[in-house]
């Protein structure tokens, strides 16, 4: 059975999305990271940049498989499986290019306009205007992707659509204050998000680890 280390952020949450669009059974280790758990020695051994989500799978010769980084836990997911993923050709990279989009630039870009913007106590202008400006950047190349197709990837829903719905959903709830200008020009972006949101396995996905 697949365990899964995670926490109640954008990054773990895509992992229990596939772990439910997959429908499998699956034991959930939350690692608080209020707490400092991610630094634990036995974390550590698991995910050494000390980072949820991970998993940890056993594998066709009884050995475990060990997997930090979302992108290629959902890659390694979609390929076992055959799921959400298109087996070749133009989708099967379109997929790629949209997952290590949101992993090099959505969520890192988010997450630090999160830090600036709503968690930190000192306000550094210079920052916030950086990381709004950046995220309005990023989420007008999704709007315009979303314009011309159903999906990130193409018309069919994948590993890319997973990836970064948590990340565009916190955009429109957590971040929605200080992207308020941006997300008003954003009606494509909106249509996908209530087009993923309403899936049953995201929502039981977002609702994971239940605390
Ligand atoms: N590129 C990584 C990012 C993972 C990440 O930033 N995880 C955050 C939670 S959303 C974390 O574990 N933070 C703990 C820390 O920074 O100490 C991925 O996609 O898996």
């Amino acid at each position: 059975m697949i365990n899964l280390y995670t926490w109640a952020t954008p990054n773990g949450r895509k992992i229990s999305i596939m772990l439910e669009e997959l429908g499998l059974d699956y034991a959930v280790s939350p690692v608080d990271l209020g707490k400092r758990e991610q630094f634990s020695a036995h974390f550590n051994a698991i995910s050494p940049n000390n980072k949820i989500p991970a998993i940890v799978d056993s594998g066709p010769d009884g050995d475990p498989v060990v997997i930090f980084e979302s992108g290629a836990i959902l890659t390694y997911l979609a390929e076992k499986y055959g799921q959400f993923l298109a087996p070749q050709g133009q989708a099967r990279y379109s997929a790629f290019e949209w997952l290590h989009w949101q992993t090099s630039g959505l969520g890192p870009m988010l997450g630090q306009l999160g830090f600036f913007a709503v968690r930190s106590e000192e306000k550094a202008p210079l920052a916030i205007a950086r990381f709004t400006e950046e995220a309005d950047r990023l989420l007008t190349v999704m709007e315009q992707q979303l314009s011309n197709q159903a999906y990130l990837a193409g018309e069919d829903y994948s590993i890319a659509d997973i990836a970064c719905y948590p990340w565009a959903l916190a955009a429109t709830s957590y971040l929605k204050d200080v992207l308020k200008a941006s997300l008003a020009t954003k009606p494509s972006l909106q249509r996908w998000l209530t087009l993923v949101g309403e899936r049953p396995a995201v929502k039981r996905g977002m609702a994971i680890p239940k605390l």
